[in-house]
């Protein structure tokens, strides 16, 4: 497969950004943490793990734009090529110590994913993905998970941590899930999530209150993998809309109608 400098170059910078962070994290006791917002934190990795990675793809590249969690942030995306760029995606993971946190990188032009990195730090799993070019993890062709039936499926989600406005609904939602499917998890990544669905090591995986460097790698991995991403209505309002449903069409197409079912709420709040 004939890969882009786009790839090679998001590769490196998401490498660069890992080898800061595993250096922080050998003492991350000691780590200076900032809140940003309840239960929204910034760690000093965080920020030199951002920089890292503009600084890298700024060698390499001419005039394009960021939007970029800790420096860059925004809400909207223009046609310009655009860095989307999550530095640790479980920063409550790596703060913790608890070996779930991803650097996410992702490339769009024309409002449209081209390239996608997910590196996870502890594993060493570099996950990637460019539009037409099928999804990899470690040079490895991946697939979404072939098993399309609910109860024999695993299923992760993100706990609502910020706005618990829709959480008696979450959970109703949830109790119906743990009666209805295999397994539940919550590894604390969203873009680790997406990697797994994309890789057939989950079947499906839902949240609300997402930001868009959460989902804007790891959405063309999984569509690159074979599998669907929506809204929580169906639609394509996932990058900014913040609640997003991922899976093999089977077990996407049952948690859509779950969550349908279960939100009544769903069209009040903007979490
Ligand atoms: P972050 O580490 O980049 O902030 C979805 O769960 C996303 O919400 C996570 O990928 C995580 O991204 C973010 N998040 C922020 N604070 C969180 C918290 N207290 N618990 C879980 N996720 C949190
Ligand atoms: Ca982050």
């Amino acid at each position: 497969m004939n890969f882009s400098e786009d790839l090679t170059i998001a590769l490196k910078a998401a490498r660069n950004a890992a080898d800061v962070i595993r250096q922080l994290s050998i003492n991350h006791r000691n780590l200076d943490i900032r809140y940003k917002g309840r239960n929204d934190i910034v760690t000093e990795a965080d920020l030199e793990a951002e920089k890292v990675i503009i600084n890298t793809i700024r060698e390499h590249t001419d005039g394009d734009s960021f939007l970029a969690e800790e420096t860059e942030g925004g809400n909207e995306l223009t046609d310009a090529r655009t860095w989307i760029i999550d530095p640790i995606d479980g920063t409550t993971n790596f703060a913790h110590g608890f070996p779930i946190y991803c650097v996410s990188i992702a490339l769009y032009e024309n409002k449209e994913a081209k390239t996608a990195v997910i590196l996870e730090v502890n594993s060493n799993e570099e996950f990637y993905a460019e539009k037409g070019k099928g999804a990899f993890l470690n040079g490895e062709p991946i697939k979404v998970s072939p098993n399309n039936n609910p109860s024999a499926s695993l299923i992760t989600t993100g706990f609502p941590f910020r706005n618990m406005e829709l959480l008696e609904d979450y959970i109703e939602l949830l109790k119906e899930l743990l009666q209805r499917v295999q397994g539940m998890r919550r590894p604390g990544s969203a873009a680790y999530d997406l990697c797994c669905v994309a890789s057939g090591r989950c079947e499906g995986f839902y949240e609300y209150g997402l930001a868009p460097w959460d989902v804007a790698a790891g959405s063309l991995i999984v569509r690159e993998a074979g599998g669907k991403i929506t809204d929580w209505l169906g639609g394509q309002n996932w990058l900014f809309g913040r609640r997003l449903i991922a899976g093999n069409k089977g077990v996407h197409d049952f948690l859509l109608k779950e969550i349908k079912d279960h939100f009544k709420k769903v069209h009040l709040s903007n979490g």
